[in-house]
């Protein structure tokens, strides 16, 4: 067997696959697109990170990529729960990828570029649907334990790199006290945490300046 995991230390995306690798104790190659460019680039399909290679298969889009490694390398955990849970599952993942991480980025990408080139109203935008989906999410997370509760799922996953970056664009707020919570804990996950560290020599790189915290 032999996986490789192309993507970059400080990336959101590719903590969302690394969390559920370490957590399996899987064995991976880590190859950083800043050092493997040239062997990533023509593998992926968008430019994209990251990026799963199996003993020659490229396997892109990071909830595809858990779902393959639950079926074809599982590990203790169950990413994908059966039934109806997998759907609560799915939707969280969906949230967390598409209402709270692809915002917060699309706020950190225009801070990226030249003045002339930024798009205010664009990000105002983003803000929106940022705040709506955190509003939404405050009223789904419990007081304690994971999205769905005591088990630790793709969800989670998605949660840990959205919620950390997201806090770090514009601050959850007490008014999202379980949200706040919710985001500690995943932070202390073994797992999370490790990801935190491993991003930690890159924080230079957070165009509007990351906080002196987490
Ligand atoms: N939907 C994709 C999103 C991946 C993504 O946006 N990755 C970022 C890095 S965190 C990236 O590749 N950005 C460069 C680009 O989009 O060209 C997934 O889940 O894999």
């Amino acid at each position: 067997m032999s996986l490789i995991v192309y993507g970059h230390e400080f990336s959101s995306y590719t903590w969302k696959v690394l969390i559920p690798l370490w957590a399996d104790g899987t064995a991976f190659d880590f190859r950083s697109v800043e050092q493997h460019g040239a062997e990533f680039a023509p593998l992926s399909p968008f430019g994209q990170f990251p990026l799963l290679v199996d003993d020659g298969k490229v396997i892109a889009e990071t909830s595809i990529i858990i779902e393959y490694l639950q079926r074809h390398h599982p590990g203790p955990t169950q990413w994908i729960p059966d039934g109806d849970e997998g759907l609560r599952v799915r939707l969280l993942d969906r949230v967390f990828d598409q209402r709270v991480m692809d915002t917060t980025t699309a706020a950190v990408t225009n801070a990226l570029r030249s003045e002339d080139r930024r798009d205010p109203h664009g990000v105002e935008q983003a803000m929106g649907r940022l705040h709506r989906a955190l509003d939404w999410l405050e009223g789904q997370i419990g007081e304690d334990g994971w999205a769905l509760g005591e088990r630790f799922t793709m969800a989670d996953c998605a949660a840990a790199p959205a919620l950390f970056y997201a806090d770090w664009v514009e601050r959850i707020g007490p008014e999202r006290p379980k949200l706040n919570a919710y985001r500690a804990r995943l932070l202390a996950h073994p797992a999370v945490s490790r990801a935190v560290e491993q991003a930690r020599p890159f924080r230079h790189y957070f165009p509007l300046g990351a906080p002196d915290r987490d």
